[in-house]
């Protein structure tokens, strides 16, 4: 059987990590593509000269051609401008709208069939203007941002629990920016919630720092956002699509009336399969958490209408 075709938008930092993961993992052949000439061929061509050390047998293809992307499984669009120090996730809004607006006519137009991640941030509005630019059903059309959340959640918490990082189940709920809510009684280890594990000022410090966590890579990078996480993030999601594991992993996906949330894109754990997201099972929040998702996803809503007005 053909290996599973997974197209990344963007050459950049996010996206050339996320193909050369892509590829050691052998989870699919990867096309990457971005506007600027030759660059996206040859960060391809060096991946795959490293395949006779890695020894992977899968390929990845730089091109500049959509015709390339053709029959993609999994489209993963992380073209656009990144942060710099200073500048909020929002301000990226209207100039990265453009990029990614047009970016989706082309791929769902070569890939009618394919699952389309979104990483390119303001992360939940650019999920949102990829959905509507598609014509996709809204269950092909998610974006990341709470994997990589959650993963810095976890981290964070492994670094205080003096445990694995591997060893921490987290869950952040919400849109991808500061209002974005960490769950600590969902979050466990070895089957303990934290909550169980913490006391609650050392919970809510850590909270804070993971509702900042992109921040603080920003400002000591200077130049860019994080990536390396950023991409394993990806990964993972692709990983649940191309082999239909069925597993729940947080992700910004349509709510349809979950939490009391409906036609808005937020982040809530969904279960992801070969057909993109196969359910959003409800978990149970507290009064506190469910009023601010509700409003993570209100700002979310209104970042969607600014999109409208263009
Ligand atoms: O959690 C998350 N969702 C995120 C999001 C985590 C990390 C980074 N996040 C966002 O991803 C970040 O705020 C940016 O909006 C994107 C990409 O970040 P990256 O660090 O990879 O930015 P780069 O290195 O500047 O790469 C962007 C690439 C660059 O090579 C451009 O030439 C290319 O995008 N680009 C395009 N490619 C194709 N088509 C068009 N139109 C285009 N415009 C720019």
């Amino acid at each position: 059987m053909a290996n599973p075709k997974v197209t990344v938008v963007g050459a950049g930092f996010v996206g050339a990590t996320t193909a050369q993961r892509l590829v050691e993992k052998e989870l699919a052949d990867v096309v990457l593509i971005d506007v600027v000439e030759g660059m996206p061929q040859g960060k391809a061509l060096d991946m795959m000269e490293s395949a006779p050390v890695e020894g992977f047998h899968t390929r990845i293809t730089g091109t500049n051609d959509y015709a390339d992307t053709k029959n993609s499984d999994v489209v993963v669009i992380t073209a656009g401008l990144a942060r710099k120090p200073g500048m909020s996730r929002d301000d990226l809004l209207l100039k990265n709208a453009e990029i990614v607006g047009g970016i989706v006519e082309q791929c769902a137009a070569h890939s009618p069939r394919a699952i389309i991640i979104t990483v390119t941030n303001p992360l939940d509005a650019m999920t949102y203007l990829a959905w509507k630019k598609s014509g996709f059903a809204n269950s092909r059309v998610l974006g990341m941002a709470g994997v990589l959340d959650s993963a810095r959640y976890a981290y964070f918490l492994s670094e205080e629990l003096l445990c694995k990082p591997g060893d921490v189940e987290a869950l952040v709920f919400g849109g991808h920016g500061d209002e974005m809510v960490p769950v600590p009684q969902l979050t466990k280890v070895k089957g303990r919630p934290v909550t169980e594990l913490l006391e609650p000022e050392v919970i809510e410090k850590i909270n804070q720092r993971a509702r900042v966590g992109g921040a603080e890579i920003v400002a000591l990078l200077k130049t860019g956002s994080a990536y390396y996480a950023p991409s394993s993030s990806v990964v993972q999601m692709v990983k649940a699509i191309v082999q239909n594991t069925a597993e729940i992993l947080p992700c910004c996906v349509y709510m349809t009336g979950q939490y009391g949330i409906k036609d808005v894109y937020c982040g809530v754990p969904a279960r992801l399969g070969r057909e993109g997201v196969l359910e959003i099972p409800e978990y149970k929040l507290t009064d506190d958490q469910k009023k601010a998702l509700a409003a993570s996803a209100e700002q979310v809503r209104e970042n969607c209408a600014k999109l409208q007005k263009q």
